[in-house]
């Protein structure tokens, strides 16, 4: 036997740089279940059910094809429960001439891999992984001796190197970003387009009943389970977000409705980070939708922004900083992580809905990531680690190098500036525009204090209050900081007053 070649569990891209040259008459494919991988984060039941689901798919897959693959299930008697017990196993069992790897998506396991060379009785190729649109290097490239690292122009850059939505050299439409056209309320009796969800089949159920007694304490349920599980299904939920949601994705983009998890939202991230689908496809796919006029070019950008800007823009952050990255605190947070956020016990019912949706789905829209859960997060001062071990729990498309810049940088400004201008703070009057929620919460959003008072409004300034050393110099917070400048230190109490007794109660 020649290679082995280990593909790991978000790696199942028939284009993987691994599986390139690989020869079915001399090489095997090694995939492996093991709590390591399952159990360094509590991952929601449909987290693990998928990607178990979508492996079993993928060897399936390559068999067909004519290729030997040895899957080594979690149950396997002599399961190490390691990625790399598994490959010395396996190294053991063939004495492959070399082993070829596609990096590892996250630096935790990419640290793990480094170490493989010393341990291993071959050869060790650890190939870059070509399934995004830079390459980490390239992002460094693009960083190097910038002031800042500003998406936006990140993202039109991205769009000149790729020719997305370009006509020649400019812009389809005249203008890169569209976003004033994008971002509206619901309009009242709005009903959200239906969705394409997936029936599991025998190799799914059998995946999902494993889950069920194997991690019966983890959180989430298991019984809405819909999310693609082969490329054939993955390229069937790329064609049904195109052809019915993608035309209203930018308008609503930023809406929230209570009962409506998906709204025009793709789904697809679960599929995108397993590699069932790739970033280049699914933007071909929504640019060809603008040019058959399908779909409003505002949409269009709007969807193309978030994958070929947002989504290359966070990994290249993600690789460029860490691993101190992670370790970053700008705002000195340290409250622990409330029970509701596992719970959904609480009368704040944007947060219960979003918690619940969450706990039902393994899913909740960007909005509600950003400015419900991770709103409040930013407010109460909730440590940095505590609430994005959370973030990488509960989401089926949950992976460090995605999530932690999302919630370290975007939600919690936790390194300071480094992705976002300013901390995306806001009070109550925003969820009250871009939602639905306020009408029948316990509690009152007009009212700043008191009981009934929405509690997103003091703990809103509360929080500036507290950073005001921090963050008053920012030109982007000028506007509340010239608000609170007006206040006296009694009112300034009151607020801050409100905001501790609140937290108080939290357990
Ligand atoms: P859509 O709204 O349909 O967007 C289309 C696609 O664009 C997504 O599938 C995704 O691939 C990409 N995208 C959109 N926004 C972002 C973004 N900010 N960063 C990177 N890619 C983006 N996304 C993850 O894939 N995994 C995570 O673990 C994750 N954690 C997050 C944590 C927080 C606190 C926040 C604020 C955002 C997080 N996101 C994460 C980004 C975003 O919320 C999800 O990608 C999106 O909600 C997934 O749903 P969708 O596929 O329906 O996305
Ligand atoms: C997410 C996940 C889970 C739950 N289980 C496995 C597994 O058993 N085997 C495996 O190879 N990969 C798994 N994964 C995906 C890995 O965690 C992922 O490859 C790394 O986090 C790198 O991004
Ligand atoms: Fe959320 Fe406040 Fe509205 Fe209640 S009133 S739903 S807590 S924003």
């Amino acid at each position: 036997m020649k290679t082995l070649r280990l593909v790991l569990g978000d790696q199942l891209s028939r284009g993987l740089s691994s599986l390139a040259d690989l020869d079915p008459r001399s090489d095997v494919v090694l995939m492996a279940e093991v709590m390591e991988e399952a159990s360094y984060v509590r991952h929601h039941r449909q987290k693990i059910a998928l990607t178990f689901a979508a492996m079993r798919h993928f060897a399936d897959a390559l068999r067909a094809e004519g290729i030997a693959v040895d899957y080594v299930t979690l149950e396997a008697p002599q399961n190490s429960h390691s990625l790399a017990g598994e490959l010395a196993r396996a190294v053991q069992r063939y004495h492959p001439e070399r082993v070829i790897v596609t990096e590892a998506g996250e630096w935790r396991l990419d640290a793990i891999m480094r170490t493989w060379p010393a341990q291993l009785s071959c050869a060790l190729e650890i190939r870059s992984d070509d399934r995004f649109f830079i390459t980490r290097a390239d992002f460094a490239l693009w960083a190097k001796g910038r002031s800042t690292l500003r998406m936006e122009h990140f993202y039109q850059e991205m769009r000149r190197r790729t020719g997305i939505l370009m006509d020649g050299s400019k812009p389809a439409g005249g203008r890169f970003n569209f976003d004033t056209e994008n971002r509206k309320p619901l309009p009242r009796n709005f009903s959200p387009p239906p969705r394409l969800r997936f029936e599991p089949d025998s190799i799914t159920r059998s995946v999902m009943a494993l889950v069920a007694s194997r991690f019966a304490a983890n959180f989430g349920e298991l019984e809405e389970f819909g999310w693609p599980v082969t490329r054939a299904e993955a390229l069937a939920a790329l064609s049904d977000f195109v052809t019915i949601a993608l035309p209203l994705f930018g308008e609503y983009q930023d809406a929230m409705a209570m009962g409506a998890p998906f709204l025009c939202h793709s789904l697809l991230a679960p599929a995108l980070n397993l590699g069932l689908l790739t970033a280049r496809e699914v933007c071909a796919a929504a640019e060809d939708a603008y040019r058959k006029e399908h779909a409003p070019l505002a949409a269009v950008e709007g969807f193309i922004r978030q994958v070929l800007g947002w989504r290359e823009y966070v990994r290249g952050v993600y690789w460029l900083k860490m691993p101190h990255y992670a370790t970053s605190n700008a705002l000195g947070a340290t409250r622990p992580l409330p029970a509701f956020y596992w719970t959904a016990t609480t009368r704040m019912r944007c947060l219960a809905e979003a918690v619940e949706q969450t706990r039902k789905h393994a899913y909740s829209h960007h909005i509600q990531r950003l400015m419900v859960t991770g709103n409040f997060a930013l407010l109460a001062g909730i440590a940095p680690a505590e609430i994005e071990d959370w973030y990488l729990a509960v989401y089926a498309d949950a992976y460090d190098w995605v999530e932690l810049p999302n919630t370290h940088g975007m939600a919690l400004y936790a390194d300071g500036g480094i992705m976002a201008s300013k901390p995306y703070a806001a009070s109550g009057a925003y969820i009250r525009r871009m939602s639905n929620a306020c009408m029948g919460c316990h509690y009152d959003v007009s009212k700043k204090l008191g009981e009934e008072a929405c509690p997103f409004n003091y703990l809103y300034w509360a929080f500036l209050i507290r950073n005001e050393d921090l963050l008053k110099k920012n030109p982007r917070m000028a506007m509340p900081y010239r608000n609170l400048a007006s206040w006296n230190a009694a009112k300034k109490k009151s607020y801050t007053d409100a905001a501790e007794r609140f937290l108080e109660t939290l357990a």
